[in-house]
């Protein structure tokens, strides 16, 4: 699918009948390579500890993480699909370093989310080329329509999801499709949609950043967590609101996105073995 072919009217019902739309240019390359910079001054700054800090709500400790979220040229082509009220739900960095073993099993994002309706959407966002070499992302079109499917907790420590969770079917990987980014380029994807993604056998990391999109009427089952709210207005408060950080890592910012995680994981953990 070329860029030309989703841009407009007509992006909505392509992302309905395929389930994802890439490549979209978000930023330039060079903006992007900024941003790639960034990182790698964290994991140089934090070493072990910069995982966890890119990870789960990295836009509530960093404020161009959190610019990032409110990105306007992201929001145009979301808001195509969900409506005009939006909130970002969560977001966090999908990292491979250089040939790294990690990768993504075949999986479902709604599994253990516990939001409801399913009208979510991933803006994966390229830092750093993600091709078929360094493990871009993969996904089966059109199984966004087969509902939720069974998942299977492994626990493999590669695995970079929270459970290292895999769809008991087993997965045609003839019908997958490479979503191929340039830095500065993202792909947007159905919240059930069958994807996932394989090592970096490449000399550069792999860096995504993934951006969860809900509407306002959205709802959290099972407990209260937060989200942003990034366009229109929220009529429901189902969630609570979050602030911008006021500097990198700034103890305030810490300690809310501590709260905010240890709510969000209550949740997304409920029922795992570990
Ligand atoms: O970055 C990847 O390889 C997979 C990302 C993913 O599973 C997701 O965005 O839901």
């Amino acid at each position: 699918m070329s860029e030309s072919m989703t841009v407009g009217a007509a992006a909505g019902d392509v992302y309905q009948a395929q389930g994802y739309l890439s490549p979209i240019r978000i930023m330039s390359e060079a903006g992007a390579g900024q941003l790639a910079d960034k990182i790698a001054g964290i994991y140089d700054d934090h070493g072990v500890e910069a995982k966890g800090l890119l990870g789960s709500n990295a836009h509530l400790i960093f404020p161009e993480l959190f610019d990032l979220v409110c990105n306007p040229a992201i929001l145009d082509r979301v808001e195509e699909v969900l409506g005009p009220d939006i909130l970002c739900w969560s977001a966090a960095f999908f990292s491979k370093p250089a040939h790294d073993p990690s990768f993504v099993s075949w999986h479902q994002d709604l599994t253990y989310w516990g939001l409801e309706p399913a009208d979510i959407i991933t803006a994966w966002v390229a830092l750093t080329p993600s091709t078929k070499e360094s493990g871009c992302m993969r996904v089966v079109p059109g199984t966004h329509n087969e509902g939720q499917l069974g998942h299977s907790d492994t626990y493999v420590a590669e695995n970079l999801l929270s459970r290292g969770q895999v769809l008991d079917v087993q997965v045609d990987e003839d019908e997958a499709v490479d979503l191929i980014l340039r830095p500065g380029e993202m792909s947007l994807h159905h919240v059930l949609i069958v994807h996932g993604s394989e090592l970096n056998r490449t000399d550069l990391p792999r860096h995504g950043f993934v951006i969860r999109y809900i509407p306002t009427y959205c709802k959290q089952i099972g407990g209260r967590t937060t989200s942003l709210l990034v366009r229109g207005e929220d009529r429901y408060n189902h969630f609570d609101p979050v602030p911008r950080p006021q500097a990198d890592m700034h103890p305030d910012a810490m300690a809310f996105r501590d709260n905010a995680n240890a709510a969000m994981q209550a949740i997304l953990m409920k029922g795992a073995a570990i």
